[in-house]
C-alpha cells in the first residue's frame, strides 16, 4: 500500500491548501449565495451544516478522492464483516454487532454472534427490570435505591456520559454514582451518604484485572461488609460485567450474576454491551433498546450512503482537512445542551485513544499529524472562559457545535436564549468583525485592533430535534465512525491502545518502594520524589 503522502489526492490537497489559506469565509459566502444549502446534509434525524468550513467544491472533491484512494469502502466492509482489522491485537472490531437487529447474522470465527449479543441484552433487561421494580432485594430485604458503577476508561466514560445525557428518561427513585479513580476520595465521596443495604455495585471491567477497578471493588466489598457484617451479603449487592469469568468468580461474585461480552468489543466501544448495564437500569430496557436502534441506523447510514452524502465520512474528511492541511491541532466539541456535559470527556477517549498513534499499520513512523486534541464544555459556559482564545487567539480551533431544537426542560425563554447564543457564536467565528465595522461604532482608533475579530474560524453545526435515547445513539455512532474514517486515512490501527497498557504496569514497580526504606534505582528526579513522599506520607 502506498503511504498516505504519496497518494495523488493528498499531493493535490497540499497544492490546493496553498490556494485556500488566504481565502476568507466572508468572501466564500459573498460569492456563493447557495453555499449554506450546498454544504449541508441531513440524515438519520441529524442535520449537519458544514458550510462554515474553509472549503470549496474542489476541496470536497479532493477529500472524497482521498477517501477513495485510501480504500475506505473496502475498509468499511471489512469492519462490518468482522475481519481482524485490529491487527496488533489480532481482533475483529464488531461494536456494530452489539446493536444489530435480532434477525441479522454476523459471523466471528464460524460462530454467529448476534444470538449471544441478544441473549446478554435479554438477561440485562430482566435484571434491570427486577431492580427498577424493587423485585431484586438487598441482603437485609431492602429495596435497591443506589447503583454504583465501578470501572475506568471505557468501562466508565460511556456509562457516565450516557447516564448524564439521558437523565431525563431515568427512574428518579434510583441514585446512580460512578467510581473510577483509584484516589480513595472518589469512592469515599460516592458512598458517604449511602446505606449499604440499599446499594448495588456493578463492577465493570473487561479484563477484571485493572488495578484501579479491582482496588475500588475490594474497597466496596469491605465497605459493604463493614455495614452488613455477613459474607453472604456480597451475592445480593455485587454484579460483574466482564469477559473474564474466572477472575469474576475469584473475586467472589457468583458468575450467575455476571454479564459477559467479547474480545471483539473494544473498551471505548463497549457502552452498548453489558458495560451499559447501569444505563439500562437507569433508563429502562425499552429506552436502552431505542438507543441501540439509533446506533444501528447510523451504522447503516455509514455502511451504505455514498461518501458525499455520508455524515461520518464528511466529518472525518473535514477533520483531515483542518488538521493536516490548515494546521489545526485541536477540535473543540461544544454541546449546547446541559445533558451532554460529559460528552466531550467521553469523546476524548474515543478519539484520542483511537487515533493518538505515531506509526502506521505497517509499523512505519507517520509523516503527518494524527488525532487532533478533542476538548470542550457545554455552551454557554465556555463562552465566558475559553471562547476568547477561539475568537481572537493565534491558533486555529475548529469547533463542532451541537444543539437541539426542543428543550427537555421548557422554562421561560431559556431555550431561545441558548440557541441564539449557539448560532451567534458560529456566525461570529466565521465572519468576525472588521476594523472598519469597529470604527463605524465610533471606537477610538487605539482600541480598534483589540476589538477587531479576524473571523475565518471553521465550525460544524450539528442539529437535531430533541435529545432522545435514539438520537444519542446516532450521535455517538456518528463520532465512532468519524474516528474510524480518520484512522483509515491516516493508516492507523485505531483499535489498540498500547499507551494505556503501559500505564497499567508502570506503577506496579514504584508502589512497594513508597513504603519501604530500600535503595532506589530510578533517575535522580524519580528517586528524589519517592524519598520526599516517604518522608511526607
Ligand atoms: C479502552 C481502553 C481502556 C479500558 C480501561 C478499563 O478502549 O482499553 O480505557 O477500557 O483500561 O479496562 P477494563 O475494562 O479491562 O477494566
Amino acid at each position: 500500500m502506498k503511504s498516505l503522502t504519496e497518494l495523488r489526492a493528498w499531493q493535490e490537497l497540499e497544492q490546493h491548501a496553498t490556494e485556500m489559506k488566504p481565502q476568507h469565509l466572508r468572501d466564500l459566502f459573498a460569492t456563493d449565495t447557495a453555499r449554506a444549502q450546498r454544504l449541508a446534509l441531513e440524515a438519520e434525524g441529524l442535520f449537519l451544516d458544514y458550510s462554515k468550513n474553509r472549503i470549496t467544491g474542489t476541496t470536497l472533491s479532493l477529500l472524497l478522492q482521498l477517501a477513495a484512494e485510501s480504500g475506505l469502502r473496502a475498509s468499511i466492509d471489512a469492519m462490518f464483516r468482522g475481519d481482524q482489522i485490529n491487527i496488533t491485537e489480532k481482533r475483529s472490531v464488531l461494536h456494530t454487532a452489539l446493536r444489530a437487529p435480532r434477525d441479522k447474522q454476523i459471523m466471528v470465527e464460524g460462530v454467529d454472534v448476534v444470538p449471544q449479543v441478544q441473549e446478554v441484552l435479554d438477561r440485562m433487561a430482566a435484571f434491570a427490570d427486577r431492580i427498577r421494580l424493587g423485585d431484586w432485594r438487598g441482603f437485609t430485604g431492602k429495596r435497591i435505591r443506589n447503583i454504583v458503577n465501578i470501572g475506568i476508561g471505557g468501562s466508565d466514560l460511556g456509562p457516565v456520559m450516557a447516564y448524564e445525557a439521558l437523565r431525563h428518561y431515568s427512574l428518579r427513585d434510583l441514585r446512580l454514582r460512578f467510581v473510577s479513580n483509584v484516589d480513595g476520595t472518589d469512592f469515599a465521596e460516592a458512598t458517604w451518604d449511602l446505606d449499604a443495604g440499599e446499594t448495588l455495585f456493578i463492577v465493570a471491567s473487561k479484563t477484571f484485572t485493572t488495578l484501579e477497578t479491582m482496588t475500588n471493588a475490594r474497597t466496596a466489598r469491605a465497605w459493604l461488609l463493614g455495614q452488613l457484617n455477613d459474607e453472604k451479603a456480597v451475592a445480593s449487592h455485587f454484579v460483574a460485567v466482564s469477559t473474564n469469568a474466572a477472575k469474576v468468580s475469584e473475586f467472589g461474585i457468583d458468575t450467575a450474576n455476571m454479564f459477559g461480552f467479547w474480545d471483539w468489543v473494544g473498551g471505548r466501544y463497549s457502552m452498548d454491551a453489558a458495560i451499559g448495564l447501569s444505563t439500562m437500569i437507569a433508563i429502562g430496557p425499552d429506552n436502552f433498546r431505542a438507543m441501540l436502534s439509533g446506533f444501528h441506523s447510523m451504522d447503516e447510514h455509514f455502511r451504505t450512503a455514498p461518501f458525499e452524502a455520508n455524515l461520518p465520512v464528511l466529518m472525518a474528511l473535514l477533520t483531515i482537512w483542518n488538521t493536516n492541511f490548515l494546521g489545526a491541532g485541536t477540535i473543540a466539541v461544544l454541546p449546547y445542551d446541559q445533558y451532554l456535559k460529559r460528552f466531550p470527556a467521553y469523546l476524548q477517549q474515543l478519539t484520542m485513544e483511537s487515533n493518538g498513534k505515531h506509526v502506521t499499520l505497517a509499523g512505519a513512523p507517520v509523516k503527518y499529524e494524527t488525532s487532533p486534541i478533542y476538548w470542550g464544555e457545554p455552551g454557554t459556559n465556555g463562552q465566558h472562559s475559553f471562547y476568547q482564545l477561539i475568537h481572537q487567539g493565534t491558533r486555529l480551533i475548529p469547533c463542532d457545535f451541537i444543539g437541539f431544537a426542543k428543550s427537555l426542560n421548557k422554562l421561560g425563554e431559556h431555550q431561545d436564549i441558548l440557541i441564539a447564543n449557539l448560532f451567534a457564536q458560529a456566525e461570529a467565528l466565521a465572519f468576525g468583525k472588521t476594523a472598519d465595522e469597529v470604527r463605524a461604532e465610533k471606537t477610538p482608533e487605539w482600541l480598534v485592533p483589540h476589538r477587531t475579530f479576524e473571523g475565518n474560524r471553521p465550525s460544524n453545526m450539528l442539529l437535531a430535534e430533541q435529545l432522545t435515547p435514539e438520537i444519542l445513539g446516532k450521535l455517538v455512532a456518528l463520532y465512532e465512525h468519524n474516528v474510524f474514517v480518520q484512522g483509515i486515512i491516516w493508516q492507523l490501527d485505531s483499535f489498540d491502545q498500547w499507551g494505556v497498557e503501559l500505564g497499567k504496569v508502570l506503577a506496579v514497580r514504584i508502589q512497594p518502594e513508597l513504603t519501604s526504606a530500600g535503595a532506589l534505582n530510578h533517575d535522580s528526579s524519580t528517586n528524589a520524589l519517592i524519598e520526599r513522599y516517604r518522608r511526607m506520607r
